[in-house]
């Protein structure tokens, strides 16, 4: 086997993002009004940052929820064969989700270029269920069932001796790993224990009770998000009713997001019971500028106080988040300056620097150096729990006092997550480095 015969792993990403979108369209097909819809808002916009329209009618996201620490590191090295690794920790114990979860994504900035797929992978956490005996029979459950095909496990361990996958490979890769988060209507168990685990946390059921981790969601960007939730009725679409995430602004950070209702599915219990489950939805998403770690502070903070403040009677939930959010800076310059949001920096073409500076602020006034934003490429957890809230329904919020536990997620993982603010700061550095070379004065 020759490198050279091998496929790229951004290939292999877009090839089964787009079997994924094609089966989800199949299985929910709202979800392909759904993107009828933003291609025809995106096509009336202005770009947000570099990102090309390309990459922007590729653009999704997914989401999958598993229940043993097996199934999930299984799920690193089958997404690590399309070059996706797992960003980021996040901790929903404190929404009330017994899970936590990382992203998997691609990395390199020209890997995001070419498709940012990526799927927000979501473990349960069974010491969180306190009923041992439920407990019991949910892990039992779990450990039973087989979410991957022989043929996917067999072809991850060809890419992993052969360092990738060939074209004929790839092609059967994609096929094998999709059965893996395709829609089962047979539940793995009888009406009685789904209904116990329902009634310990319905999201309890809904990772225990069937043969794999079927595919919850998938988000396409939209550039607009007000333009296509204001759309969305005249489409039979039912939107929730707030945006998660900042507010509309000139300069958009960091993420935005809506979602229409899970659908409500028949089932097939263990005994030939029929019943129903809600799990499936879609989603829209809006991106901006990833913040740095003080800009995030900052954002955490103002979102906290809305949620404060939009508690007192009369208040409008919409006002005061556009109100909130004026202490933000909404101006590139101002959000650079003040070293809130990451920018990636540019040279100009054929610009020789005046002075000898190698200070951006001063590079930039001198007309010599450009800063393009960079483009958010995770998930924020206060958004997530409003996601996951909204389509669990009325009544499901509980309290877990818990907290989260990176470590043990790790464990399971079998390795730790990439440090989402170090890929970006990296990002930056790097984009200026190159621009300042490229200006006649390298470090
Ligand atoms: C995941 C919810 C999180 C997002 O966009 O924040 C998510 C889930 O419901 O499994 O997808
Ligand atoms: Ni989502």
């Amino acid at each position: 086997m020759t490198a050279a015969s091998l496929l790229s792993p951004d290939l292999i990403r877009t090839r089964f993002s787009q079997a994924m979108s094609a089966m989800y369209r199949q299985e929910v097909p709202q979800y392909g009004t759904l993107l009828e819809l933003v291609a025809e808002v995106n096509a009336g916009q202005p770009g947000f940052s570099r990102d090309s329209a390309e990459r922007l009618d590729l653009e999704r996201h997914g989401a999958i929820r598993v229940g043993t620490a097996a199934e999930l590191a299984t799920l690193h090295r089958l997404f690590a064969v399309m070059g996706m690794q797992p960003v980021g920790y996040y901790d929903l114990s404190v929404a009330g989700v017994p899970v936590h979860s990382t992203a998997f994504r691609p990395v390199a900035p020209a890997a995001l270029q070419i498709n940012p797929f990526r799927v927000f992978t979501s473990l349960l956490r069974l010491e969180l269920i306190e009923d041992a005996e439920l407990r019991q029979l949910a892990e039992k459950v779990l450990h039973e069932r087989r979410i991957f095909t022989p043929g996917a496990l067999e072809l991850i361990e060809r890419a992993e001796a052969q360092g990738g996958l060939t074209d004929a490979e790839a092609a059967a890769f994609v096929q094998e790993a999709l059965e893996t988060f395709r829609w089962h209507r047979e539940a793995n168990v009888d009406a009685n224990l789904y209904q116990r685990l329902h009634d310990a946390h319905r999201l309890i059921a809904d990772v225990v009770c069937f043969k794999g981790p079927h595919i919850n969601h998938l988000t396409p960007r939209t550039l607009d998000i007000d333009a296509v939730q204001a759309r969305m009725p005249a489409r039979g679409i039912a939107p929730k009713e707030t945006i998660e995430g900042p507010p509309r602004r000139q300069c958009p950070i960091l993420l935005r997001q809506t979602s229409f209702k899970a659908l409500e599915e028949p089932i097939l219990f263990k005994g030939e019971v029929q019943g129903s489950h809600t799990a499936r939805f879609g989603e829209i998403e809006q991106r901006g500028i990833a913040l740095t770690p003080a800009g995030r502070q900052r954002y955490d903070e103002l979102l906290q106080e809305v949620r404060q403040r939009s508690k007192a009677a009369g208040s409008d939930y919409a006002t005061v988040l556009a109100e909130v959010f004026q202490a933000l800076p909404d101006n590139w310059d101002e959000l650079r300056r003040q070293g809130l949001a990451w920018f990636r920096y540019r040279a100009v073409a054929g610009s020789q620097a005046a002075s000898d500076s190698r200070d951006p602020d001063a590079l930039i006034a001198a007309g010599q150096l450009l800063a393009d934003p960079i483009t958010y490429e995770d998930f924020l957890p206060v958004s997530a729990a409003g996601i996951f809230q909204s389509n669990l329904g009325a009544g499901s919020q509980q309290e877990y006092q818990s907290g989260g536990n990176r470590a043990a997620f790790e464990a399971a993982l079998g390795a730790p997550v990439l440090d989402e603010m170090a890929l970006y700061e990296r990002q930056q550095q790097e984009s200026l480095d190159t621009a300042l070379a490229a200006l006649g004065r390298p470090a």
